[in-house]
């Protein structure tokens, strides 16, 4: 009998979790970012090891709460924790224990858990060791201490073959052929807010977000609509840039993304629109698909 379960990845916002699922699964669906809090909300991934089935919930990162959509962020990940078998706290390699201390304290022993050191081509082996005996002083709280980096390609088999451990025997809960429980149209608008965090500096990325009006299907073309939400008037000439480039760059920029996922080519036309103080507004939150 195979397995099957959920794991929810967590940890302070860029600690790694949208590259770790991405890498996992062997496909892009998430965004990644230099920038911290890119992630709003979960979405899951579906990996199979050995004929048995994972799925990955990616979260944002744990932070402070303070307006509405971070206080949205932060319930996503502690549901995300509430409905997995285990959890993956990811900690990038040169973070003091912390943040890992304050998820001990969140998690109060409730959810079993592996602990996954992150990005560790950033230190040498001998600062990870030192590292990892600075954690063993917690080893009776985690199931595994996992180092792990996308770089260098180190901890995936480790990794993927300590959680099936924790998973129930069980028949499988996706189709093993779907690499995501998410719809086409979200992942698409996370392509499109991964252009923004690329192309556009400061407080933009964070105070824009993304609809997909419309996706038109026709023999291996597919016709997307988007809107960008912004908050401010003045924002929309940094979004669209001189003579539209930096809209050209962001629509690039997902356009390639779509394509690699989808196989097909896209034809994307973005729009932008400005609604002031979006990320305050419970009803338009939801209608951007942050249920509060
Ligand atoms: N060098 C190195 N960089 C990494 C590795 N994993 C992730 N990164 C980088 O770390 C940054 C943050 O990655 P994300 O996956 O977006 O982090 P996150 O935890 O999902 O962040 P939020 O969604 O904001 O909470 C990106 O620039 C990644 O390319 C790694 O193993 N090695
Ligand atoms: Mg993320």
């Amino acid at each position: 009998m195979s397995k099957a379960g959920f794991v929810a990845i967590v940890g302070r916002p860029n600690a790694g979790k949208s590259t770790l699922m991405n890498h996992l699964l062997g496909e892009k669906i998430a965004l990644v970012s230099q920038k911290a809090n890119a992630t709003r909300r979960r979405s899951q991934a579906i990996v199979m090891h050995n004929d048995n089935q994972i799925i990955f919930i990616d979260t944002p990162g744990l932070h402070q709460k303070e307006k509405l959509l971070n206080q949205f962020m932060l319930e996503e990940a502690l549901k995300a924790i509430g409905d997995c078998d285990i959890v993956l706290f990811l900690a990038p390699a040169t973070d003091k224990l912390e943040d890992y201390e304050k998820f001990l304290q969140l998690n109060k022993g409730l959810r079993k858990h592996i602990l996954v050191l992150t990005k560790i081509d950033h230190i040498s082996q001998d600062e990870l060791l030192k590292k990892i005996m600075q954690y063993n002083k917690y080893s009776d709280q985690f199931e595994a201490l996992i180092p792990f980096s996308v770089n260098k390609n180190v901890g995936t088999k480790d990794l993927l073959d300590i959680i099936v451990k924790y998973l129930d025997e069980s028949p499988y809960l996706y189709n093993p052929e779907d690499l995501t429980t998410e719809m086409v149209r979200d992942i698409y608008k996370e392509f499109i807010r991964e252009g923004i965090f690329e192309n556009i500096s400061d407080e933009i990325p964070y105070e824009s977000d993304v609809i997909i009006d419309k996706i038109e299907e026709e023999k291996n073309l597919q016709r997307i609509r988007a809107t960008i939400i912004i908050e401010k008037e003045s924002q929309k000439g940094i979004i669209i840039g001189k003579n539209g480039v930096a809209i050209k760059r962001i629509g690039k920029y997902a356009r390639e993304k779509i394509e690699n996922l989808s196989g097909t080519k896209v034809y994307l036309q973005l729009f932008v629109s400005v609604k002031k103080g979006w990320s305050t507004d419970k009803e338009f939150l939801n209608e951007l698909g942050y249920q509060l």
